[in-house]
């Protein structure tokens, strides 16, 4: 790459509406820069968008540390918005024992006693959907099922009330926002910061979580003294914050890859197990957590770069999951593929412990769906809901031609 065009990449704003709204260009130049850059828009940053790298920096922790926050602000210099998450914005130590709390109530073996309901509760989604539609029904995927599956049986699997789940969506919106510049996105959100956290925040209190969900197996970890009392509610946080956002764009990414792969749909039909590897085909394809930030630890260096101690780095999960010295072909989405080892769900000891809850959400609704609609079409092309940090669609006009009409 020349200087000229290595100035220019360096100098584009990831966070622009433009690289937001279409990240694959900016992504495909950033690599070809090379390992890391500096990413002059803002002091002290640095990125790193090809797989190698970035995926052995997710795994390095103790050089790329998460406890001076996983954002763009630095918490060792600015105050951070909320109070920091045990798990997210935390390092071992510290990190280990939430984790080692959280990650068994995630779990597969705790998921099991879900899986019926899960699917019983998507079959009756979309009878009720497609209910006295005839032969086609036209729809907006993204509130119809990308939102409205997970707002149905996320919340009440963590066991809080049904009254005000509205301020969810929104919460998590700002709060992946939040994870990047100061910007016009962030601005946006700001006003209605306050009554959205208040509410999430008083939803992790023991007396409002029902007494079988994952909220309340939390606070019996805090009563067993695994993790401590105070501990118990910003855990319960972290559910509400990284549950629900995440699980309707990685479900709005595979309704996009069916409706644009009627092949790959057929096959799903035909064999619905294949619902699994079609969701995570999509995770690294969609990419809907894009990026997150490290901080340097140390100094650390990459290439003939050195990133000096206290520099933020961003780690470009999206980049990473497209990257051609890694992947074939790989802004194909491909059923055929291995995807795993993508980094999507991250990597390392931070990586996703809501994925088996992810995961089976998106099996129970493929699985309805894949018994009662023949073909998934897209009606017009879907319109993306900037976020920061998450690759989202606002909405997915599709018409669902109904099996067996
Ligand atoms: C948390 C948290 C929040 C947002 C995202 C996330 C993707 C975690 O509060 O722990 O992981």
């Amino acid at each position: 790459m020349t200087t000229t065009a290595l100035t220019a990449v360096a100098a584009v704003d990831p966070f622009s509406p433009e690289v937001l709204s279409d990240p694959l260009p900016f992504q495909a130049a950033l690599r070809d820069a090379g390992p890391v850059v500096r990413l002059t828009r803002y002091d002290d940053l640095y990125g790193m968008g090809r797989y190698a790298d970035a995926h052995a920096a997710l795994v390095d922790w103790q050089r790329f540390c998460s406890s001076a926050g996983v954002g763009l602000s630095n918490f060792r210099r600015e105050a951070p918005w909320r109070p920091p998450s045990l798990l997210l914005e935390a390092d071992p130590p510290h990190h280990d024992a939430p984790r080692r709390v959280l990650a068994p109530i995630l779990g597969p073996r705790a998921l099991r006693r879900l899986r019926e309901r899960w699917f019983a509760v998507a079959e009756e989604h979309v009878d009720t959907l497609l209910a006295g539609a005839g032969p086609v029904l036209e729809v907006d995927a993204m509130p119809a099922l990308a939102e409205a599956f997970p707002l149905r049986v996320f919340p009440d699997a963590v066991g809080i009330p049904r009254e005000g789940r509205e301020h969810l969506l929104p919460y998590g919106d700002h709060l992946f926002n939040a994870f990047g510049p100061p910007n016009d996105l962030v601005a946006k959100g700001a006003p209605h910061v306050a009554e959205h956290a208040g509410w999430v925040n008083a939803q992790c209190a023991r007396e409002v979580l029902s007494d079988d969900g994952f909220g309340a197996a939390i606070w019996a970890a805090a009563d067993r003294g695994d993790i401590t009392h105070d501990q118990a509610p910003l855990v319960v946080r972290s559910l509400l914050s990284a549950g629900v956002d995440t699980t309707v764009h990685g479900l709005g990414a595979v309704l996009r890859a069916m409706a644009t792969h009627p092949g790959a749909w057929d096959r799903l039909r035909a064999d619905p197990r294949l619902s699994r590897v079609a969701f995570e085909e999509a995770i690294r394809w969609e990419s809907p957590v894009q990026t997150f930030f490290r901080t340097a630890e140390v100094d650390v260096a990459i290439g003939d770069t050195v990133v000096p101690e206290g520099a933020k780095i961003l780690m470009f999960l999206g980049s990473a999951n497209h990257d051609p010295r890694h992947w074939d072909d790989p802004d194909a989405f491909d059923l055929d593929r291995d995807p795993s080892g993508h980094v999507g769900f991250g990597m390392g000891l931070h990586q996703c412990v809501g994925q088996h809850v992810a995961r089976l959400e998106a099996e129970a609704l493929l699985t309805a769906l894949a018994a009662r609609v023949a073909r998934i079409e897209v009606a017009a092309e879907p319109t993306r809901h900037l976020n920061n940090t998450m690759h989202a669609f606002a909405t997915q006009p599709m018409r669902l031609h109904l099996a067996g009409l």
